[in-house]
């Protein structure tokens, strides 16, 4: 009987990677599974989110200000008590909670890594079934081991990270990581339950034919911006054009089309909000960090994103990002 072994599965994928560096201790690998396990979790209530009472508002208001929707508390709660009960995370920072939470326990004091998330991302999309994801960034810890996790280890600038991931929950279920050493995409196979290896070392072309960006705001865009808005609306064929339009208002789906097609997301300042919508740390270092390692580029207008000294846990930065050729025309209209 033809056993197919040609699929790994996300765990033989990491424990592969593991056995190329001896010196790994595994946590990194754990953590990797720790989100996948909670992510099945997640997986299983955004595809019912239609049949039971778990749409609309959760009568909460995040630190955003933003209408929390129970799957949002669910995901933050499953995203967390998975780490919580792990061994490579001493603590997590996330869109859905105002600080830190600190692991504060013997094991967990003793883990290398901290997290960042936006547990679910696009919720406003959950009672429409447009896609929506989850955003991770790991980081090294600063602090000293075997102490509680400091401030200090989720404010480092993104060029630190040491991965960073999404799973967005659409027509299938895929998480895809990056570490230095590329990115990889693992589609979940609902039959066995297991993340498999659906696209490997994953490539941003160098040009596409995408832009994505909210024209509704367009007149509040700074002028740079506009400018590039309208030479994309005016690409010849002889130019690389026609390019498309577009934009479903969940940056998980919006950036992976981009990442797999070849294209840019723009997510810019406008006037009245010159700092944008999006947040730093849990949204665009960690999208920035998997476009750069695929070959693309993420800016917030003025430097890398990856270079930003983050001061607060929720700031919020513009956000270019994509493949290199079109940040790089984009680059000299801002
Ligand atoms: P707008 C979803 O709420 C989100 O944070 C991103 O996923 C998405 O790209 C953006 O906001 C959409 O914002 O202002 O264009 O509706």
């Amino acid at each position: 009987m033809n056993i197919n072994r040609k699929v790994q599965t996300l765990d033989e994928f990491t424990i592969q990677q593991m056995r190329d560096f001896p010196a790994a201790t595994g946590q990194l690998a754990s953590l990797f599974r720790d989100m996948g396990l909670a992510a099945k979790r997640v997986n299983v209530e955004v595809n019912k989110a239609g049949l039971v009472d778990i749409l609309g508002d959760a009568g909460s208001v995040n630190v955003q200000g933003e209408d929390v929707k129970k799957l949002d508390v669910y995901a933050n709660n499953q995203f967390i008590g998975v780490l919580r009960h792990g061994i490579s995370c001493a603590g997590v920072g996330s869109e859905e909670n105002d600080d830190i939470v600190v692991f504060d326990d013997e094991i967990s004091n003793k883990s290398k890594y901290v997290l960042l998330m936006d547990p679910l991302d696009g919720s406003g999309n959950i009672d429409v079934n447009v896609s929506i994801g989850t955003i991770f960034s790991i980081y090294k810890r600063v602090s000293e081991l075997g102490k509680p996790c400091t401030i200090d280890d989720f404010l480092q600038p993104g060029n630190k990270q040491v991965a960073a991931g999404y799973i967005i929950y659409g027509s299938s279920t895929m998480l895809v990581y990056a570490t230095s050493r590329g990115v990889n995409g693992f589609t979940l196979d609902q039959a066995i339950g297991e993340y498999t290896l659906s696209h490997p070392d994953i490539r941003c072309p160098d040009s596409g034919k995408i832009y994505s960006v909210n024209h509704g705001n367009f007149f509040r865009y700074m002028e740079g911006v506009r400018k590039y808005i309208n030479i994309c609306q005016q690409k010849q064929k002889s130019e690389g054009g026609p390019y498309t339009q577009r934009y479903i208002g969940s940056m998980v789906a919006d950036v992976h089309r981009n990442l797999i097609k070849g294209g840019i997301f723009m997510y810019p300042g406008t006037i009245d909000k010159p700092k944008g919508k999006l947040r730093l740390l849990y949204e665009c270092n960690p999208l920035a960090f998997i476009v750069e390692v695929a070959g693309g580029k993420a800016t917030n207008g003025q430097q890398r994103i990856l270079d930003v000294k983050p001061t607060e846990l929720h700031q919020r930065s513009p956000l270019f990002i994509g493949s290199s050729s079109m940040m790089k025309e984009l680059e000299t209209y801002i």
